[in-house]
C-alpha cells in the first residue's frame, strides 16, 4: 500500500545499554533529515512523538525499560490503529520490545508476526543469564516470551514472536546462554561466517521466507551494529567484520513492496561515535531502501 502514511516514532532510550549514547540517536537522525529523505522517495511522512525513557522515575534500569516499553508500545499501537505504517527510530535495541509487542498485538486477530533481526548480537539474554544486566541484550528473548514479566507481557500476553517465524542475520558477538536459548527454541540464526560464505542476499531471502511463511505480517528490526564498522562506526556496540552497507542497500531495497510487510525499526545509532555523520547517512539510506514506495537503485554516497 504505497499511499499509506509512514509515521516515524523516535525512541529516546539509552538506559538499556552500558553506553547510553544511543539515547540521542533519534534526535540526531531527525536533525540529519531522515524524514525529508523518506519523503523524497515518494512517501507521505510524519515524524510524530518521541518517547523518552525516564530513569529518574524508575527503581532500576530494568524497571526504566519496562515502563519505557509500555509507553512506546502504546504509541506504536496508536499509529497502527490509524492505518499508518510505523518506523521506530532508536535508541538502544531495548526499544524492540515496545515496537514489536505492538505490531504483534495488532496483527494477532489475523495471525502471527514474522520478524527478521539483523544484528551483531543475539539480544537473547534474560535477567538470569546476563552478566551486564543491560536490557538491550534481552529484547529478542523477551519477545519470544523469556525474561522479565514487564518486558514479556505487554498487552497482557506473552510470546509475541514464535520461534519458527524469526530469523537472525549477522551475529558474531554473543554468550553461550543466549545461543543455547535460541538453539533450544529452534530459532534460525545465520551467523556472520555463514553470511560471508553464502552472501547477504541469499541469507536475507531465506530469512524473508521464514518471516512470511504462515504469518499475517512481517517486519525488520535493524540494529546498525549488524553492519561492518567500516561503513557504520556510529553504533552503540561496534563489532568488526559485519554486513557491508552496499550489500545491505542492494538487498533491502523493495521490502515495502513485498507481501505482508508491515513495519521497520532502526536501532543503536550513537551520534557520539559518528564523526562526520557517515553512520547517520547510512541509516537514512537503509530506511529509504526498505520503505521507498517503489524499488529504486540506491546511489551510494561517496
Ligand atoms: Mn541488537
Amino acid at each position: 500500500m504505497n499511499d499509506q502514511v509512514l509515521h516515524i516514532i523516535g525512541a529516546a532510550v539509552g538506559e538499556g545499554a552500558s553506553d547510553g549514547g544511543c539515547k540521542w540517536g533519534a534526535a540526531a537522525l531527525k536533525d540529519h533529515g531522515m524524514a525529508r529523505a523518506l519523503a523524497a522517495t515518494g512517501r507521505t511522512v510524519t515524524w510524530g512523538d518521541t518517547i523518552s525513557a525516564q530513569p529518574m522515575l524508575a527503581t532500576s534500569r530494568l524497571h526504566a525499560i519496562e515502563v519505557f516499553s509500555d509507553h512506546l508500545s502504546v504509541a506504536v499501537q496508536q499509529v497502527l490503529r490509524h492505518g499508518q505504517q510505523p518506523l521506530v527510530v532508536g535508541g538502544d535495541h531495548s526499544c524492540a520490545v515496545g515496537t514489536w509487542s505492538a505490531v504483534a498485538d495488532h496483527v494477532r486477530p489475523q495471525g502471527a508476526l514474522g520478524l527478521i533481526w539483523i544484528d551483531a548480537h543475539l539480544d537473547a539474554h534474560t535477567p538470569d543469564t546476563s552478566d551486564t544486566q543491560a536490557p538491550h541484550g534481552m529484547p529478542l528473548a523477551a519477545l519470544l516470551g523469556h525474561g522479565a514479566p514487564g518486558m514479556t507481557g505487554l498487552f497482557g500476553w506473552s510470546g509475541k514472536l514464535r520461534p519458527e517465524h524469526v530469523a537472525l542475520i549477522g551475529a558474531r558477538s554473543y554468550e553461550p546462554a543466549e545461543q543455547a536459548l535460541l538453539a533450544r527454541l529452534g530459532v534460525r540464526v545465520m551467523y556472520m561466517p555463514e553470511v560471508l560464505e553464502r552472501g547477504f542476499a541469499a541469507c536475507f531471502a531465506e530469512a524473508q521466507a521464514i518471516a512470511q511463511s504462515g504469518t499475517a505480517g512481517w517486519g525488520i528490526s535493524l540494529d546498525l551494529d549488524g553492519l561492518d564498522p567500516r561503513d557504520a562506526p556510529g553504533t552503540g556496540t561496534p563489532v568488526e567484520q559485519g554486513i557491508r552497507l552496499a550489500d545491505a542497500l542492494a538487498v533491502l531495497a523493495g521490502c515495502q513492496q513485498q507481501a505482508g510487510f508491515v513495519a521497520m525499526e532502526l536501532t543503536e545509532y550513537n551520534p557520539l561515535r559518528d564523526f562526520g555523520g557517515r553512520t547517520a547517512q547510512a541509516a537514512t539510506d537503509l530506511v529509504c531502501a526498505v520503505l521507498a514506495p517503489e524499488r529504486a537503485t540506491m546511489e551510494l554516497a561517496a
